[in-house]
């Protein structure tokens, strides 16, 4: 979660009313453990995820659509669960496996009033009220379920997307964070809101515009917390947890998230959120006890070599710090979110041959790639919330949504995609190479990321096992080529990118 309307919120001054008080939930300190050393539970790879903001995507039940107001871009637009259910048919011949949503936790129910009459609503889902009802907008409890089991039906995963670091304005305990008073007091820092971002006490214990920050330190909240989460998987029998803003809260207690969540679920994944373009931070959460993250360091990459047509050198100066984290072949890698500006609305000429390119590595690349929706319809958007457009069905570019589909069906052809090593193979200011391997299979991903055709010998690694004379085929251009002298040589037109496999056929489409 990012906060770009912090400033904006403040000097505008915000308005928050009152809800019902909710029953507390039991606390329940026996059942938690802090972890000792980071378990390694499961791995994803071979996944391929689809990120949904549930609003923008598609209306499957007009009974909920109260306060809609489709011209508010900070407004409910209509889209709900019952809309997601209606496209998992959609998704699933995209080729996506796992879908994440934005969090279907009850939101706060009356907006923020700003200047000019405009009013913000919790639509995104990042304003919890009721730590355990769906938000009246998005569907039920019943809805949410149903969802699961009918994802599970068609043999796809879901990822719950869960707050942990803040409440809504108008979340009943958090209301009253600021009167010492409130029987709730203890339970939140009152440090006020983040005003130096860089300084990591105010980052972990001061409010996100006014945002009632969560006192994590004190058992009874992190108790709660976990507790909260372990519920909502006994709710709803999702498969793993998306976890927002986790910068924003110290780590001690992500060691007893992860480990008091993994002892009640040892199955599910857990997926933190730090947006933050450094490896070396991004690991330390990792080590906490998280499955993945997300690879924010190789967004930024991924956005300057092909949106902004830098070196791609980037690449692999990121990719070569894969070491740094418990588990770098577990990272998820993405090209855009609902927190960043849409490729795009970055990317400037040839912008769709550009996402293109960017698709092609993000999906060959190690860890489980997550794409968001509304990239295959090549969705443009800059800053939130412009970047959480309306999904627009009646426009999908067919051109983008048959190259997603062409590498999600070669994720499925060849498994190296999904769960081979990742060997850098060739690294210039243009073009960028790789081979995944795995035990009986090696594929080679080149990448021409600039403006100009591209010939270039790439020496296969000293792990490869492809002996001359192999013949390889890509599975993109339709090009064949033989290892020559431990080498294959690849010629490549603007922009374009060669997946080699070993064979002389292209593989079904
Ligand atoms: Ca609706
Ligand atoms: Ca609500
Ligand atoms: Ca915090």
């Amino acid at each position: 979660m990012r906060h770009k309307w912090v400033a904006m919120l403040v000097t505008l001054g915000v308005t928050a009313a009152c809800a019902a008080p909710l029953p507390q939930l039991a606390s329940n300190a026996q059942s938690v453990q802090v972890a000792s050393s980071r378990v390694k539970a499961n791995t994803w790879t071979d996944e391929v995820m689809y990120f949904i903001v549930t609003d923008r995507f598609n209306n499957g039940d007009r009974s909920n659509d109260k306060d809609v107001e489709p011209n508010n871009e900070w407004g409910y637009h209509g889209g709900d669960i019952a809309g997601v259910i209606a496209k998992l048919d959609y998704l699933k011949a995209m080729g996506v496996t796992t879908v994440w949503l934005t969090p279907w936790i009850d939101n706060d129910d009356i907006p923020l009033n700003l200047s000019g009459g405009r009013k913000l609503w919790g639509f995104h889902g990042y304003w919890p009220k009721d730590n355990q009802a769906v938000d009246e907008h998005l569907g039920t409890m019943a809805t949410a379920r149903s969802f699961v089991q009918e994802a599970h039906k068609r043999g796809m995963k879901v990822m719950q997307d869960v707050v942990l670091n803040h409440t809504g304005y108008q979340h009943p305990w958090g209301k009253g964070h600021k009167d010492p008073q409130d029987p709730h007091y203890n339970w939140f820092n009152h440090m006020g809101d983040i005003k130096n971002w860089d300084d990591p006490f105010q980052s972990v214990h001061g409010d996100l515009a006014g945002l009632p920050d969560w006192n994590q330190d004190i058992p009874e909240v992190s108790n709660y917390l976990i507790d909260n989460a372990n519920w909502w998987v006994k709710q709803t029998g999702v498969d793993g947890l998306r976890v927002d803003a986790i910068k924003h809260v110290d780590h001690a207690f992500w060691r007893k998230f992860t480990s008091g969540v993994k002892s009640q679920n040892p199955n599910l994944m857990l997926l933190g959120e730090v947006l933050h373009g450094d490896p070396n931070v991004v690991a330390g959460y990792m080590r906490d006890g998280f499955d993945s993250m997300f690879d924010f360091p190789l967004y930024y990459g991924i956005t300057d070599v092909f949106a902004r047509g830098q070196s791609a050198r980037k690449l692999g100066s990121l990719l070569g710090q894969d070491g740094a984290y418990p588990d770098g072949s577990f990272l998820t890698p993405f090209i855009d979110n609902h927190d960043v500006p849409r490729f795009m609305s970055v990317a400037g000429n040839n912008g769709k041959e550009r996402l293109k390119g960017a698709l092609t590595l993000t999906l060959t690349v190690r860890g489980m790639p997550c794409i968001y929706y509304g990239t295959e319809a090549g969705l443009k958007g800059g800053g939130d919330p412009e970047n959480r457009a309306d999904m627009p069905w009646n426009n999908l570019d067919a051109d983008l949504t048959a190259h997603i589909k062409r590498l999600t069906s070669l994720r499925k052809q060849f498994p190296a995609l999904g769960n081979g090593k990742q060997l850098e193979m060739w690294q210039d200011d243009q073009v960028y190479a790789y081979s995944r391997q795995a035990a009986s299979e090696e594929v080679f991903v080149v990448i021409n990321t600039g403006d100009r055709p591209v010939t270039r010998k790439i020496q296969l690694r000293a792990e490869s096992k492809l002996a001359d004379g192999t013949r390889m085929t890509d599975q993109l251009g339709g090009q064949s080529i033989a290892v020559d002298g431990h080498s294959i040589s690849v010629t490549l037109p603007a922009r374009q990118q060669a997946i080699l496999t070993v064979g002389t056929a292209a593989r079904k489409r």
